[in-house]
């Protein structure tokens, strides 16, 4: 991706101020990793004369094996994506009532409840983690509670076993939303395996895509034979419907998508774990700027490059600071801003929400993406670091020049 020369001199060489952008492409999160051209097309040519393109055919029965393996899990049914993925899963568990989730997640971890007329509870998280706090968990079980969503944020697992025993105290049902955490660990065992299921998005933002796509990990049969009935309209066999259902099947061409990727599983987690380290080498020292940690002793795709931003220290709020990298084309990303209990229709539903989650609105606050995947290299990251270095660096004087430009206040 070419750039332009950095540092820029003063602040007014930002592109913020008219400045040359330091990169004339746009840099992205969420650009997709890609497997071998050849070997997909290749698996294109042979769905296309084997003319078999949907319906539990051979790429998706075949990528579905290959799931079960790498996850050490006996179930992992390939769908059409993570959304609908969680509202089976939900369906199949029977929750109703009140289920509890995080706020700080993608909006489709509420939506996939309220889709469902089930109330999405939310519930605080853990500072450190950004994952759902257990003991705030407690405090919102009430007698219409029957499930509990975790959330395994940028691939970081949930604290599962405090989870798990909160769900089996007050007999919930647990489940996970493991959109982030393909190819991650928690003591030595690949996420899959938590919780009564774990839902999975191959997303093509995602570290591993299938264009679109999903995958539900279970361990349990029952449950896997149930969901396997509802992602086909509850048919078992031809004309014999046994149970209400939708359509969540995962088309073969995005299960070849799935195959060539994870013949590159281990490629795209060695550049972004060595992307990950070229970040934080670049941004060591700025103060009030963290990077997010990740656990070197487990399983890890390293896919999201996360900081948090300390106005106080870095002299420049993270809405500054991302208005200036936009305009430099780094496309930085305020995932999850403002929260799923900002968003309609639950600002409506429960419009003081936030005075019960002070982590979370603390975190939506502070919390920006940088560009990640396959898709950026060291000379990127080097821009992106320095851009950040110099934005940071003069925060005292553009914040007055964007002062200047906010309309008076009447
Ligand atoms: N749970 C969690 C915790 C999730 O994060 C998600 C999805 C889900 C559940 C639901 O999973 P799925 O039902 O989607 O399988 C994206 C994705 O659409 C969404 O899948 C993802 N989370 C979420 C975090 O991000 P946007 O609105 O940010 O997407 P968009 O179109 O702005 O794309 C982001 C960047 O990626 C763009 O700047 C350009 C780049 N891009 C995107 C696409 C689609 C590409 O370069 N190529 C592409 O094909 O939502």
């Amino acid at each position: 991706m070419p750039s332009n020369p950095m540092p820029k001199e003063s602040y007014t060489d930002l592109a913020l101020f008219g400045g040359k952008p330091a990169f004339r492409e746009t840099l992205h999160v969420g650009r997709p990793n890609v497997g071998n051209w050849d070997h997909f097309l290749r698996r294109v040519n042979d769905l296309w004369e084997r003319r078999w393109f949907t319906n539990n055919g051979p790429y998706v029965r075949e990528f579905e094996q290959k799931l079960v393996e790498l996850l050490g899990v006996k179930h992992c049914i390939p769908v059409c994506n993570a959304t609908v993925a969680m509202e089976l899963t939900v369906r199949a568990l029977d929750l109703r009532g009140e289920v509890i989730v995080p706020a700080f997640t993608f909006i489709a971890t509420a939506h996939a409840l309220q889709w469902q007329e089930i109330t999405p509870v939310f519930c605080d998280i853990d500072r450190a983690t950004h994952n759902l706090d257990p003991a705030r968990v407690e405090q919102m079980i009430t007698p219409r509670t029957t499930g509990i969503i975790g959330v395994h944020i940028w691939g970081r697992p949930c604290d599962v076993e405090a989870l798990a025993g909160l769900a089996r105290r007050h007999n919930l049902k647990l489940l996970f939303d493991a959109a982030h955490a393909f190819g991650c660990s928690l003591q030595g065992r690949m996420v899959g395996n938590f919780g009564e299921a774990e839902v999975f998005s191959f997303h093509a933002t995602k570290f591993f895509n299938t264009f679109e796509g999903g995958a539900i990990a279970t361990n349990n049969d029952e449950l896997a034979a149930k969901i396997r009935l509802m992602k086909n309209f509850g048919f078992q066999g031809y004309d014999n419907v046994i149970y209400i259902g939708t359509n969540g099947k995962m088309t073969e061409i995005s299960a070849a998508m799935g195959l060539t990727g994870l013949e590159s599983l281990e490629d795209f987690i060695a550049v972004n774990r060595k992307n990950y380290y070229a970040y934080q080498e670049g941004l060591k020292g700025i103060p009030g700027v963290t990077l997010t940690r990740y656990d070197e002793a487990e399983r890890c795709n390293f896919h999201y490059i996360i900081l948090e931003i300390d106005e106080a220290a870095a002299g420049l709020g993270r809405d500054q600071l991302i208005a200036a990298l936009h305009a430099e084309n780094v496309l930085a990303r305020r995932y999850f801003f403002p929260g799923c209990h900002r968003m309609q229709p639950y600002r409506s539903f429960f419009p003081h929400a936030g005075l019960l989650l002070p982590e979370t609105e603390r975190l939506a606050s502070r919390v920006l993406n940088l560009p990640n995947g396959t898709s950026v290299g060291a000379a990127e990251i080097r821009t992106i670091c320095d851009l950040i270095r110099f934005i940071l660096g003069h925060g005292p004087e553009i914040r007055r020049e964007l002062l200047k430009r906010e309309p008076p206040k009447s």
